[in-house]
């Protein structure tokens, strides 16, 4: 009984942005992904998507490292092997230090995989009961269009905005900007761009009404998030640091933050980032799922992730229009009225085709 892994493809994709995405670490202008295509003994396709960057400026990994660690490494491990339930990919994997995107992209597929063999949702398979997400958009602007990027953002229903900073980042324009839209939360994330001699201006940054910051300081500082969290009023909120559940238990640990972004590709998958849920939700821990300028493919995974009932905050989650001509699902992602409908269908809900891609 149980799921035999009887292919797993991969398919190198490219597309680029409409508009550049600039964030203090680096301008992207074209997005590659591995789409993977995992197939049972019946015939059943499950998706997933390798969400690390073509060069190593965000994490460790590429897709050139994945695209050889999950051909050589972890395709082996698993073909020709029968499951009894995904959670099993997570152990078949553990004998390969790191590489958590690389691991991801093949246990998403078969995630997908098992709940269309279970014939339900994949939101539904794993427990989730928010059926619009409410959807999030990010402005990584620079400084002379900051404020149109705003009014823009606003003007197109979005329940949430989160907004690209640095120690230059100017504070009372971006109060001006903020205080115009009572009904929208706003999201600082700083990527990091703060350090100890900087320390200061952050604290700037505590009366301008955003609903958190993320990541004001490097991915190892934790005493210095832990500072933070002691002296300002806004939640700080961890996203780079955050790899493992270890990572969250030693951020609890040292009170380090309040919230922290669920990125599923950091993580390794869904068997992690399952279990840092449970660990947030039992700890009183805020979660959000965050975005990596994806395909649909993965953004179908987050939503499912989204419809958990301890998830509340607005993650980043745009419509498929919002970074790319065209998507590689069918259909696209839409938003309406602030909010995003999860999909019906058994599995992620979406078809997948990858003539929309630049292969
Ligand atoms: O820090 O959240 C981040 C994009 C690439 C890498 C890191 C981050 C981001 C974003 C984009 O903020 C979020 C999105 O895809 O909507
Ligand atoms: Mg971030």
């Amino acid at each position: 009984m149980g799921v035999t892994i009887w292919e797993i493809s991969f398919q190198r994709i490219h597309k680029k942005l409409k508009k550049p995405f600039v964030t203090s670490l680096q301008t992207v202008n074209e997005r590659e992904a591995i789409i993977v295509t995992v197939v049972s003994d019946s015939g059943l396709e499950g998706f997933g998507e390798c969400v690390a960057f073509s060069t190593p400026w965000y994490t460790e990994e590429t897709v050139e490292s994945c695209a050889f660690v999950m051909e050589r490494v972890l395709k082996p491990l698993l073909l020709d092997k029968t499951l009894s339930s995904p959670h099993e990919v997570a152990t078949a994997f553990t004998p390969v230090k790191g590489n958590n995107m690389a691991k991801a992209a093949i246990e998403m597929a078969v995630w997908d995989l098992f709940a269309k063999y279970e014939k339900v949702p994949l939101w539904q398979y794993i427990g989730g009961i928010h059926k619009d997400i409410p959807a999030g958009v990010v402005v990584a602007a620079n400084h002379d269009r900051l404020v149109d990027d705003i009014n823009l953002a606003a003007s197109k229903d979005y329940s949430r905005i989160k907004i690209k900073i640095t120690p230059e980042s100017d504070v009372a324009l971006l109060k001006g900007a903020i205080s115009r839209y009572p009904d929208i939360l706003f999201f600082a994330d700083a990527n990091g761009g703060f350090n100890k001699d900087s320390f200061d201006q952050l604290i700037l940054f505590d009366d301008i009404g955003f609903r958190l910051i993320e990541q004001p300081f490097g991915e190892q500082e934790w005493d210095l998030h832990t500072q933070a969290k002691k002296q300002m009023k806004t939640p700080i909120c961890l996203d780079e640091s955050i790899k493992s559940f270890h990572d969250v238990e030693r951020m609890i640990g040292m009170q380090a933050a309040d919230i922290i972004v669920l990125k599923m590709g950091r993580f390794g998958g869904w068997h992690e980032t399952l279990k840092i849920v449970e660990l947030c939700r039992s700890n009183g821990i805020g979660m959000w799922v965050g975005g990596m300028i994806e395909f649909g493919v993965s953004k179908a995974h987050n939503l499912a992730l989204a419809s958990l009932p301890d998830i509340v905050l607005p993650g980043d989650f745009s419509d498929s229009r919002h970074f790319w001509e065209q998507d590689l699902i069918v259909p696209e992602i839409e938003v309406v009225g602030g909010k995003i409908e999860l999909q019906q269908q058994a599995g992620i809900g979406y078809g997948v085709d990858l003539n929309k891609a630049d292969l």
